[in-house]
């Protein structure tokens, strides 16, 4: 995601710390609870909000730096591979791919977010992957530039939203009541409906019910809500706006004063 929204910012975290204790040296090096973990962040990256959530679910004192992914700034262009967010920078160099630093996270710390089983653990990182599908499906919506191919991406979301109601069943998580590693992907992919339901009519959970209930069981989780800045709805419509797409023309003047967002 590429945009134009300028925001710089570095913000601590300073939660207690839940480090791993017979995980601490890895190639000679203590990962301790002082150990300075930064991810390098986008204030409306999916993908960065997946490793936020697992370091709030995983209590990990952090430092978290925003930065403004149309005017990277060089410190970032130096240690950034793929010049893509997120990265964390630990004490050992630095790490990319929203999937790995998660993994990485949950490692070094106590207990797993994700599930013993070994086909179970698989099933939930090809459901993980599943969902940067999505991601990429909603991305096609909000960037489709006519109704046409806005209708192909919509039917494309509700298709793969099908897809995952099969793979649900009564648990209030994704397969657990308990808040899992994949719940970490769900939730910033089921963020985007809150903006897109303020201009789109068309219902996208209209035959998924067991979707709809993990979106809303989602929605109330402390971490995912907090896994984005307070004006994150506000910048998400300005960066859709400038989008200059099918969906920028749906956002009417008239429902940006209902929001009070200006343009
Ligand atoms: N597969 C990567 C995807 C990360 C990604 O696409 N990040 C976007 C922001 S949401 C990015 O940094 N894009 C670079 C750019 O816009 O220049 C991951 O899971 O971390």
């Amino acid at each position: 995601m590429t945009n134009d929204l300028s925001s710089d910012k570095t913000e601590a975290n300073t939660k207690s710390p839940s480090i791993r204790e017979d995980n601490i040296t890895h190639n000679g090096k203590h990962i301790t609870a002082d150990s300075r973990i930064e991810l390098v962040s986008f204030v409306l990256c999916p993908y960065v909000q997946r490793a936020v959530i697992i370091l709030d679910e995983k209590e990990i004192p952090h430092i978290r730096t925003y930065i403004d992914l149309s005017n990277k700034p060089e410190w970032f262009k130096k240690i950034s591979p793929l010049g893509k967010v997120p990265l964390l920078q630990t004490e050992q160099g630095v790490l990319f791919e929203s999937a790995v630093i998660g993994e990485y996270l949950d490692e070094i710390t106590t207990g797993t977010l994700h599930p013993a089983d070994p086909f179970e653990k698989a099933r939930h990182r090809s459901w993980i992957e599943f969902g940067s599908t999505i991601l990429a499906a909603i991305a096609g919506l909000y960037s489709a530039p006519d109704h046409e191919t806005f209708q192909q991406k919509h039917h494309v979301i509700v298709t793969k939203f099908e897809q995952l109601e099969a793979q649900l069943g009564e648990t209030s998580y994704f397969a657990a009541d308990n808040f899992q590693f994949i719940d970490a992907v769900y939730g910033p992919i089921f963020r985007y409906f809150d903006t897109l339901e303020l201009f789109i009519s068309d219902n996208f959970f209209q035959n998924t019910p067991r979707v709809k209930k993990y979106r809303t069981k989602l929605s109330k989780r402390t971490s995912v809500i907090q896994a984005v800045t307070e004006d994150y709805q506000s910048r998400l419509i300005s960066f859709l706006l400038k989008k200059d797409s099918y969906l920028s023309q749906l956002i009417s003047q008239k429902q940006l004063e209902a929001l009070s967002i200006s343009t």
